[in-house]
């Protein structure tokens, strides 16, 4: 693992870096029989497809084309197909152990400075070679409204190299600060066709008070393996797979002990059955603690 020059935790430039830009590539975190079996698990996902799980087997929460549409006579229509699966880790156990991987979870700890740590929820991104789909620019924060405060921290890992041929992350250095700008990225969503067009963000004036205040999308390169931190506010996305390279990878979205329900709707909202304004460290099974007073906690 090269997180820092102590072999289990970032050094303290790497975490001013988080800070400053709002995400970080920390290095890697897996061997490469650890990626292969991540891959053979996706493969068999995959395989089975979106419809391909029997009633009572497990599956996971929710597998789609998120580029998906329907033509006039009610066909689905994807000639850009960008498959996202939910929660992998209720269907498939080496993803489900991946939850609890040491060293990403100290780092997550380190970069939320929060000592108890609990998983919202895990996504595959599949865009297959050639074809692939984009992800359009966002924040993750505003997208999960069943939850507050906006502070998570996600752990994003490709199992296969991530680069800007085969759609790799693209993040906004800084846009971590700049508050929920989503009206704003939803406009730039037309800006996604073409590698160039999705770097060529709209003009956007940060707030004065930030301290970066340039708008630069920086693709984010990520070997297999590799983990890379992003905030749950930076502004990212991911264009178009123009290689004839899978990019496969999987985010794993991390919670704080600081966490409370808020009542309102996500794909997860169906798991969770608290009050309003109740910690999430009660909301049972679906979201396992992976830290507890700053040390990890072993698999369950
Ligand atoms: O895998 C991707 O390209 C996008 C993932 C993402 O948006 C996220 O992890 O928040």
């Amino acid at each position: 693992m090269t997180m820092g020059t102590q072999s289990d935790r970032l050094i303290d430039e790497q975490v001013q870096r988080f800070h400053r830009d709002g995400f970080l590539n920390a290095g890697m975190v897996l061997s490469e029989a650890e990626v292969l079996e991540l891959g053979d698990a996706l493969a068999a996902v995959i395989a089975k497809g979106p419809d391909g799980f029997a009633g009572v087997e497990p599956h996971p929460v929710l597998f789609h084309d998120m580029a998906a549409t329907r033509d006039g006579e009610g066909n689905v229509v994807s000639e850009n197909p960008n498959y996202q699966i939910v929660n992998i880790w209720q269907c498939a156990e080496p993803f489900r152990r991946l939850l609890w991987h040491p060293l990403v979870i100290r780092a997550i700890s380190q970069l939320t400075g929060f000592t108890d740590l609990q998983i919202w929820h895990d996504q595959v991104q599949y865009k297959p070679a050639k074809t692939g789909g984009s992800t359009p620019w966002h924040q993750d924060a505003p997208l999960w409204p069943s939850i507050e405060p906006m502070t998570p921290v996600s752990a994003w890992i490709p199992l296969d190299n991530a680069d800007v041929d085969n759609g790799c992350m693209w993040m906004v250095p800084g846009s971590h600060l700049w508050g929920n700008q989503m009206e704003f990225l939803g406009s730039a969503a037309a800006y996604l066709k073409t590698r160039d067009a999705f770097a060529n963000l709209p003009a956007f004036t940060p707030p004065a008070d930030a301290p970066i205040q340039s708008v630069t999308a920086q693709p984010c390169p990520v070997k297999r393996g590799e983990v890379h931190f992003h905030h749950s506010l930076t502004w990212h996305g991911s264009p178009f797979n123009q290689s004839d390279r899978p990019r496969q990878a999987v985010a794993i979205h991390y919670m704080t002990s600081e966490a409370i329900f808020t009542g309102r709707d996500h794909v997860m909202r169906q798991f969770i059955d608290l009050q309003v304004g109740q910690r999430m460290l009660d909301a049972g099974a679906y979201f396992p603690v992976v830290c507890r007073e700053n040390e990890p906690v072993t698999v369950a």
